[in-house]
């Protein structure tokens, strides 16, 4: 195993990673995989001897190359590192170290910058699907500063916009695997979707939360016991949702839904599945909105949706909101979502194992 590889690394939306081109990595998966455990210094739940944040939220891996396919200016594959178990998984797409895709393109001369702007086509590997992130680039470099803000990160960025068509059932094989808008899963009713990522969404009543919790709430002991009932119902949906045994996968993402509270459209609070996210998944809050629009769906019954067939959905999480825009045919089925984030360039070296 080679002993250090080039990297760049980067705050993507409110996620911060590692950015690789693949070539630079191993290209056997085991020997990949054990290498970026080393260089994230898991398992250990304080990630003490690697660059990981002792988070999943920031154990976090990128690996891009040029795209062969048509229209497609790179591949994207994202790696979650777990933090204290020794796995590293495919199984999931991020949406917010997405952000950071294009920037890296741009820095790495995988795209030519095209104008002020340039447009990067993201094929994401995990789920077969395309993204289209737009760049701020005034002279040909990469622009990083900004007015833009985004819930969960202090200060200001340049806006990163995301464009998604045709997410449903990135996973999953279909928006609604079990092709029902509520499954009853040990006593609650629940919604299994992907649109884009797997999700479960469900009442915060229902598992006797408020749904207005802080993350340390949702992961003090005073919450075990929900915690507990919470993964009851992940083992026992992932099959139904196509994903086979979960347990040792980082989805389907836990989603609790409650009434807004400031305007939006609905509260949530996710478990990643196990620690709470500081805020939400893009992905996961493009499906979380998705539920909201799900006829009969739990969510539903919470939620507070704009009028139009472009509509946009404020999901309110534990950091602010994310702001998503829906766009839906006339069946009510949502056919493409949009977002903004921002990203920042930390570093660019090479990372020692
Ligand atoms: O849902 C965290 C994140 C994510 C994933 C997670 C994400 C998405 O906030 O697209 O961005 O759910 O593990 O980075």
């Amino acid at each position: 195993m080679a002993n250090s590889a080039p990297v760049m690394w980067m705050r993507g939306g409110t996620s911060k990673g590692g950015y690789f081109l693949a070539g630079d990595l191993p290209a056997d998966p085991g020997t990949r995989d054990a290498f970026l455990l080393s260089v994230m210094g898991s398992p250990d739940p304080r990630q003490i001897d690697g660059m990981g944040g002792a988070d999943p939220l920031t154990s976090k891996v990128a690996v891009v190359r040029k795209s062969d396919r048509e229209g497609i200016d790179v591949d994207y594959l994202f790696l979650q590192v777990f933090v204290d178990q020794a796995i590293v998984s495919d199984a999931q797409n991020c949406g917010n170290i997405l952000a950071g895709i294009g920037p890296f393109a741009i820095e790495r001369g995988l795209v030519s910058p095209t104008g002020d702007e340039t447009n990067v086509s993201i094929y994401m590997e995990n789920t077969g699907q395309v993204a289209v992130a737009t760049v701020e680039t005034p002279g040909g470099v990469v622009n990083y500063k900004g007015d833009a803000r985004i819930d969960g990160v202090p200060g200001a960025h340049a806006p990163i916009p995301l464009e998604f068509r045709d997410t449903a059932g990135s996973s999953c094989g279909a928006l609604l695997p079990t092709g029902n808008p509520v499954d009853v899963i040990e006593g609650v009713p629940c919604t299994l979707i992907d649109n884009g990522m797997p999700c479960i969404v469900f009442k915060a009543e229902d598992v006797g939360a408020t749904g207005y919790e802080s993350r340390e709430e949702l992961e003090g002991d005073g919450f075990a016991p929900i915690r507990q009932k919470i993964e009851a119902i992940r083992l026992a949906a992932g099959p139904l949702m196509n994903l086979g045994d979960v347990k040792a996968k980082s989805v389907p993402k836990m989603t609790l839904v409650a009434p807004p509270r400031n305007g939006g459209a609905v509260t949530t609070r996710v478990f990643i599945p196990h620690r709470a996210h500081a805020s939400i998944g893009v992905l996961g809050a493009v499906t979380a909105a998705t539920a909201c629009l799900v006829e009969g769906s739990p969510a539903s019954e919470v939620a507070v949706i704009p009028e139009g067939r472009r509509k946009t959905l404020s999901i309110e999480h534990p950091s602010g909101e994310m702001s998503c825009v829906l766009e839906v045919d006339e069946g009510g089925n949502v056919v493409s979502s949009a977002l903004l984030r921002t990203a920042r360039k930390l570093m660019d070296g090479t990372v020692y194992v």
